[in-house]
């Protein structure tokens, strides 16, 4: 009988087909990062993201806001409607962030160590 055999290898080559067409979209998903600054909060308040990745705050609400790093590792200006900042983050950890203006809106960006480093030995 070779339809069994034929059939479980059609089986297998579509269960790869599957998982190769999923990994793009992972890493899609690990590409750059947007949070909204809006009703004076960050959304969404907590964000992880693999290292390298550069997160994008944007000001959607209609006063200034700030992106300040609890360990002053970066500070925005204030941030007009419709302004933005940027920071990449390369090193793996959890960075907190406030608002100077207001500082009881924080949020956080967990970074994890980047996927597939063994290339890099
Ligand atoms: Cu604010």
């Amino acid at each position: 009988m070779t339809t069994f055999s034929s059939n479980v290898r059609i089986a297998t080559a579509l269960a790869v087909a599957v998982l190769s067409a999923a990994f793009p979209a992972a890493s899609a998903l690990a590409a750059d990062t947007e949070v909204k600054i809006d009703h004076h909060a960050f959304i969404p308040q907590r964000v992880a993201v693999k290292a390298g990745t550069t997160v994008t705050w944007i000001n959607d609400d209609d006063v200034p806001h700030t992106v300040a790093s609890s360990t002053k590792l970066f500070k925005s200006k204030a941030l007009d409607t419709g302004d933005k900042f940027s920071f990449t983050f390369t090193t793996p950890g959890a960075y907190q962030y406030f608002c100077s203006v207001h500082p009881y809106m924080t949020g956080a960006i967990v970074v994890e160590a980047a996927t597939g480093g063994s290339t890099a030995q």
